[in-house]
């Protein structure tokens, strides 16, 4: 998709439809007082009060309609300068034109307005020369915005739109919100009952259904194995800690904003944890290590709370109870390196079994003038930063650096995906820490009987269980790869009365071996089941009928296909077991 608010004339005329809006809206609702409405990406939005009006999503004709009339009017779009105090008298009824002005630069005495026939708003321009230009739009959406994003402020409402300078970009534009909406996580979380929210459970926490937690079980399958291959040692540890424990950390000085209120109990303050670190280090300090059993990777898949803006929060993808498929590395200094890029290997591996590869690596490293900020050991600093630069040369990846970005603890990489709607997110993450250690007191004895800090590497390869289905079931359009699906294979017979004791046969074969199977023994049409089987693109269909049963065979439809194919009972076997085991992906 275009990017809108970077191309000069997309942005220009997307500017001027939000004025357009502004028109209508003041037109259908005279009351009405409009705070900003900016171009962004993918088009524009205009943050209104209406007071005790509720504009629906069904409201939204009646404004276009408006809008097209305003358009047809052909009104020239005129600018206007005046002095600041001219503009605060002009306004002086609407508190919100009177917030921008009093806030404008000391030096701004010009201040610049725009008029559209009976219509004028404070605008910095440009604009496009006439209404009658603004022909192409629709709007798409509405939605509450705090004003100022402040959730202590009053809640108004944000309409958004889009608009073009030809018929078919914004069809290609609707077309395409319509494509993404189809993809959307929680829109096939919902269709194949894969996740569900509640408000008794609350924002943010998104509950498992069956179906996902077949998902999620083979996620942690999965990755406990790669794992355990490269040495990790995995731990359970409790999702609280006490508030001390966090303030040696360091994370209730500097996280709490993003942490659920403490609770006492008896003599002790809890608090839900936001990380999984102190537990670690925990683990770590309970015994004394040498440095030949360096690096120690603690492993573990642990629940975390964090607080998300209720605004913020997105079905699987940004929740406040989430799944860290998490680890901390307890490296000697000398080992950076090369743990370091065995967590990029095994990023890429990752990525590479999911089929994986529109994705991005951010490194993130310090602002060298930002000594408050990051601490003062620049020697530190430059070997770790040029430690990371090397690896991803080493394996060739694309990455980009942000500098001032890294965290005050030291420099890390993530690697960022574009959701199907949303800005982007990151998934994976792997972040060099040379003060935790220190917080928690943490040493190895070297080779010459000597205590030592160790440094610290945290790691999430999935990110959290939680993103990472959310991506998976976009990046799949929810068509999972065999050994991912919830159902493997759907058995229906072709007539229940006839077929239904072979149908029960292949299934019960197919259930020792472990495969995830489903009988739909329901009164319905063949034709009625099948079509359900394609809805919840189950990857295997079987249609078992007299053919079958007498030859001892199977007649199979793959998700998404129209023609079936007849084998042996035991073929088909020997065929799924492999695709399973093999976890190959789709076609
Ligand atoms: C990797 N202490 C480290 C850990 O050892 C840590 O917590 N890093 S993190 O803050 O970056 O979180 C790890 C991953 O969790 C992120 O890369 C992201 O993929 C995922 N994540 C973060 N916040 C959310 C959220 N609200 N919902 C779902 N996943 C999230
Ligand atoms: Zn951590």
């Amino acid at each position: 998709m275009i990017n809108i608010k970077e191309n000069e004339e997309l942005n220009k005329l997307n500017h001027s439809c939000a004025h357009l809006l502004a028109q209508a809206v003041k037109h259908l609702y005279p009351d009405a007082k409009f705070w900003v409405g900016p171009v962004i990406e993918d088009g524009f939005y205009y943050d209104i009060d209406l007071g005790d009006n509720v504009i629906k999503e069904e409201d939204l004709e009646r404004i276009e309609r408006e809008m097209k009339k305003c358009s047809k009017d052909a009104k020239n779009i005129i600018r206007h300068e005046i002095s600041k105090s001219d503009a605060l008298s002009m306004f002086k009824d609407d508190p919100y034109k009177i917030d921008l002005i009093s806030r404008m630069d000391e030096n701004e005495n010009v201040i610049s307005c725009y008029t559209q026939g009976d219509f004028t708003d404070l605008c910095r321009g440009p604009h496009v020369e006439n209404t009658k230009l603004l022909k192409n739009f629709k709007l798409l959406k509405v939605s509450g915005a705090y004003w100022k994003g402040d959730s202590k402020n009053k809640m108004l409402q944000r309409i958004y739109g889009v608009c073009y300078d030809n018929p078919e970009d914004l069809e290609a534009h609707l077309k395409e919100i319509e494509e993404a909406k189809a993809r959307d996580h929680r829109k096939i979380g919902k269709d194949l009952s894969i996740f569900m929210v509640h408000d008794l459970v609350g924002k943010g926490m998104p509950l498992w259904l069956p179906n996902g937690a077949i998902i999620r079980k083979q996620l942690e399958n999965y990755i406990y194995d790669k794992e355990r291959k490269m040495g990790y040692l995995h731990v359970y540890t409790p999702c609280v800690g006490t508030v001390d424990l966090y303030k040696t950390s360091g994370h209730w000085d500097h996280y709490k904003e993003n942490m659920f209120p403490s609770m006492k109990v008896d003599e002790e303050e809890f608090v839900l944890r936001p990380m999984n670190c102190p537990h670690h280090m925990l683990i770590y300090a309970n015994e004394l290590h040498s440095y030949r059993e360096l690096p120690i990777r603690i492993g573990e898949f642990a629940a975390d709370f964090r607080y998300e803006a209720s605004g913020a929060v997105k079905g699987l993808e940004r929740v406040r109870c989430m799944c860290q498929n998490d680890a901390h590395l307890f490296v000697r200094p000398d080992q950076i390196g090369e743990e370091f890029k065995k967590v990029v290997g095994l990023i890429l591996d990752v990525y590479k079994d999911f089929g994986l590869n529109d994705y991005k690596f951010r490194l993130s490293l310090r602002d060298k003038n930002d000594k408050e900020k990051y601490f003062d050991d620049d020697e530190m600093w430059n070997t770790a930063e040029n430690k990371l630069r090397e690896v991803l040369d080493e394996y060739g990846c694309d990455y980009v650096e942000a500098e001032g970005e890294a965290a005050f603890y030291g420099p890390k990489l993530d690697v960022e995906v574009k959701p199907a709607v949303g800005p982007e997110v990151t998934l994976s993450t792997c972040q060099l820490d040379f003060l935790l250690p220190r917080r928690f007191d943490l040493s190895y004895i070297d080779s010459n009987g000597e205590k030592q800090t160790p440094v610290v590497i945290h790691r999430a390869i999935f990110g959290t269980f939680d993103r990472f289905t959310a991506f998976i079931l976009e990046e799949t359009k929810g068509a999972l790869p065999l050994w991912l699906s919830p159902v493997q294979v759907n058995v229906i017979p072709v007539n229940n009365e006839y077929h239904m004791e072979y149908a029960k046969e292949i299934y019960e074969k197919l259930l020792k071996e472990d495969v995830r199977v489903k009988l739909d023994s329901r009164d319905e049409k063949l034709s009625y089941k099948m079509r359900e089987s394609q809805t919840m693109k189950i990857p295997y269909t079987l249609i078992l009928g007299d053919k079958e049963k007498e030859s001892n065979t199977v007649s199979f439809r793959l998700f998404g296909e129209k023609e079936t194919t007849t084998i042996p009972v035991d073929e088909f076997i020997n065929r799924i077991n492999k695709e399973i085991k093999n976890r190959e992906l789709n076609k």
